[in-house]
């Protein structure tokens, strides 16, 4: 079951100690979330009015994406996307910055993927099941294979008031690997080529993005599964910040609005411990090599 572990830095820019470092760096590597209690996100005077429906999301997407090159996407008319990448752009450094701060060990290796800001009450929100994330899952991105690669997750409550982000944490990925492999298909290498041809994946789909896909929906789409495999519901507050790796932490959102995510891409060869990657665990049950 993943557990919780506080760390009680309250400054973006601040170093942990080193038995913080020591223990987030384990933590996080075991499937636990590094809850950062007192750190929140401060936004500047013009920026409030993006939490009263001025980022209303036309797309019916559920969230509002950026990306350094890019920008936003996702954006109702209503939205001033430069001030909304200027908040981005703000919160990507400071993440980059607390990483740095607590895990002083994967700086040199950390690859800036999406950010998102997430305006949408989740509660309610309609969607098909293979993207509805009320339901336990671990990440998995359709469109842009990580090859192997770890996908590192800061999340910030920023409802302006009291409401908090409500997330169920499920079983650690071992466990959901064992489940869920034995009915998963086979990868195919033509296809994987084909949706990089016709560029549906940024990149290469490899056996490893296949597999994580399975699982990914493998679960999602098992109610059985969801009602009684063991989990535990956590509120985020306001002003609060999550640290996971959430390829391997089974997670699911229930209910809450207004939150910013930043995602890091981490190379296996960067952890501490490279064996309790998922590409590590499906390697050893599958008993071939993913990547
Ligand atoms: O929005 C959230 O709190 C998390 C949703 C989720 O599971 C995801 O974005 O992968
Ligand atoms: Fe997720």
């Amino acid at each position: 079951m993943s557990k919780l572990i506080d760390i009680s830095l309250d400054q973006w820019d601040a170093s942990g100690s080193a038995t913080q470092q020591a223990a987030a760096l384990q933590a996080l590597e075991d499937g636990q979330v590094l809850l950062l209690p007192r750190l929140g996100f401060s936004l500047h005077p013009e920026e409030h009015g993006l939490l009263n429906g001025a980022a209303g999301n036309a797309s019916g997407a559920k969230n509002i994406s950026w990306e350094p090159v890019r920008g936003v996407r996702g954006q109702g008319d209503a939205c001033d996307a430069a001030l909304l990448a200027a908040l981005m752009q703000r919160y990507a450094r400071q993440t980059r910055s607390l990483l740095a701060g607590l895990l002083p060990s994967y700086q040199a290796h950390l690859q800036q993927g999406k950010g998102s800001f997430r305006p949408v009450e989740i509660a309610g929100r309609v969607t098909s099941w293979r993207k509805d994330d009320t339901r336990l899952h671990i990440d998995s991105f359709p469109s842009s294979p990580t090859q192997g690669r770890r996908i590192l997750r800061v999340f910030t409550n920023i409802h302006p008031r009291d409401a908090p982000r409500v997330w169920k944490l499920g079983p650690p990925f071992e466990q959901v690997a064992q489940h869920f492999l034995p009915v998963a298909q086979r990868p195919q290498p033509v296809l994987a080529a084909l949706l990089q041809w016709l560029h549906v994946t940024k990149s290469r789909r490899t056996a490893y993005d296949h597999y994580m896909l399975q699982l990914h929906d493998a679960m999602k789409a098992d109610l059985a599964y969801q009602a009684q495999v063991e989990q535990h519901t956590h509120a985020f507050a306001p002003g609060q910040t999550w640290i996971i790796f959430s390829d391997a932490v089974s997670h699911a959102a229930l209910r809450g609005q207004h939150a910013l995510e930043q995602t890091w891409l981490l190379p296996v060869r960067a952890m501490a411990a490279p064996d309790k990657s998922p590409l590590a665990i499906l390697e050893r049950q599958l008993q071939r090599p993913l990547a």
